[in-house]
């Protein structure tokens, strides 16, 4: 049987929980007859990755989508790109904080997910869902993250499909917070069921898997 891998983050910083564990909750656990194994996530540079790896190497999944949150975004945002940079005021869950660092020394600067961005933004439109393409991911953890799967899939050159989400908060997280915008969970959970079923889907899915564009430019 094929597997995807979702994951989700722990909470971090001064929130007491991330949206994207109860996000993955709601996800089945099989679809189109594809596993899904979930995962959440420590908020730490690199222990996110290293903890996500045996679970790469040992099923060789189709897609591996991570979920973050983006306190502070509007609505649910597919990442473009992840690059190879470390540099964040706050500090990750150890207390590390990073500063001008590459994550992988010789790897390239920037590398472009391989989720089929144009497919999903025709999906969008169509269903008319608030779900757009954000340019950054950030430096923190979830950049780290994301680069460091992209890197690794591509190294060894597997047909994986890496992709990351960041959602925003939701109305409890913010309720002290004023002008900090919000999202209900139910609006995230159909957005990023949309992005699964558009890569997981069977038909899409041979399409694209066969133009899983290793880096190059989606346009
Ligand atoms: N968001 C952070 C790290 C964990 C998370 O959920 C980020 O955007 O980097």
């Amino acid at each position: 049987m094929k597997t995807a891998i979702i994951t989700a983050f722990e909470p971090f910083g001064n929130d007491t929980k991330n949206p994207t564990e109860a996000i993955l909750e709601r996800i089945p656990e099989t679809l189109y007859d594809i596993k899904i194994i979930k995962l959440t996530l420590p908020v730490i540079y690199n222990h996110a990755f290293e903890r996500l790896l045996p679970l790469i190497d040992e099923h060789d999944p189709v897609m591996v989508l991570s979920l973050g949150l983006a306190k502070g975004r509007t609505h649910v945002e597919i990442e473009r790109i992840a690059i190879n940079k470390n540099d964040a005021r706050s500090k990750d869950n150890l207390g590390n904080i990073k500063y001008e660092e590459p994550i992988e020394p010789s790897g390239p600067d920037g590398i472009f997910t391989t989720l089929p961005l144009k497919s999903l933004r025709e999906r969008f439109q169509k269903t008319r869902m608030p779900v757009s393409v954000s340019n950054s991911a950030g430096t923190y953890v979830c950049n780290n993250l994301f680069y460091r799967t992209l890197h690794y899939t591509q190294t060894f050159n597997m047909d994986t499909v890496v992709g990351f989400v960041h959602v925003p908060a939701t109305p409890d997280m913010v309720s002290a917070q004023p002008g900090v915008p919000s999202m209900e969970k139910s609006v995230m959970v159909e957005s990023v069921m949309t992005i699964i079923d558009t890569v997981l889907n069977p038909v899409d899915f041979k399409e694209h898997a066969q133009k899983v564009d290793k880096g190059k430019k989606v346009k």
